[in-house]
């Protein structure tokens, strides 16, 4: 059986719909990242570059989110991950997946994981303010491209499930998001898919941070 390594909220969580609206038998394992359960030697041997997700299957682990939503694809051919009866709604939905992963999710590294870039505290925060203005912009796109329905063609794809989860980190670190109405009535349509529900719940998450801070 398939096993998802998963800390709630995480951007596992966007694998985590995957799965779910997929229908696919796998099992949801709790790494909890607050408690510096992805830096022990067994999660380690799983995903030695101490993050989440991590999907083991019966031939081996598969990590990174985007690898992991495209197997997912393969193996299931379900809404929820990336499109594959159409080449080019797949390579767009496929395009987002490696801008949020490459830029906007490390826009939040900036400001969560400033130690990352340089051992030299005096300057962590000029690296979160970096981050907190990329941020800004990077929302301002996203908004712009919420419109009536989904953010790939009409059918709901991982790329609304990953804006999803930056909406809750948005709220997370105090960023204003009631700039962006468009994106989160797109989040008011996910919350009404039975998969988002599930994954929330599981993750015990809550829905108040989907919608913008009142
Ligand atoms: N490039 C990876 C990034 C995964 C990632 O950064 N995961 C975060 C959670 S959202 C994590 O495990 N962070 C642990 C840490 O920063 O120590 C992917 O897209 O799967």
């Amino acid at each position: 059986m398939l096993k998802l390594f998963h800390s709630p909220g995480a951007c596992s969580m966007i694998s985590h719909i995957a799965l779910e609206e997929a229908g696919a038998d796998f099992e949801p394992v709790r790494v909890m990242l607050a408690e510096g359960e992805h830096l022990k030697p067994e999660y380690l041997a799983i995903n030695p570059h101490a993050r989440v997700p991590a999907l083991a299957t019966e031939r081996g682990t598969i990590t990174e989110n985007i690898a992991i939503l495209n197997y997912i694809a393969d193996r299931f051919k379900a809404a929820g991950s990336v499109p594959r009866d159409d080449a080019f709604e797949g390579a767009k939905c496929n395009e987002l997946l490696g801008w949020f992963a490459s830029t906007v999710h490390i826009a939040f590294a900036q400001v969560w994981r400033a130690a990352r870039f340089t051992d030299d505290e005096s300057v962590y925060p000029a690296i979160q303010q970096g981050g907190r203005q990329a941020l800004e912009k990077h929302f301002e796109e996203i908004e712009d491209r919420c419109g009536e329905g989904w953010l790939v063609g009409d059918r709901f794809t991982a790329a609304d499930s990953y804006a999803l989860t930056f909406f809750r980190w948005g709220n997370r670190i105090n960023l204003d998001m009631s700039r962006f109405p468009r994106w989160a009535a797109l989040n008011q349509r996910l919350l009404k898919q039975q998969s988002v529900q599930r994954v929330i719940e599981h993750e015990q998450l809550g829905t108040e941070l989907f919608r913008p801070a009142a």
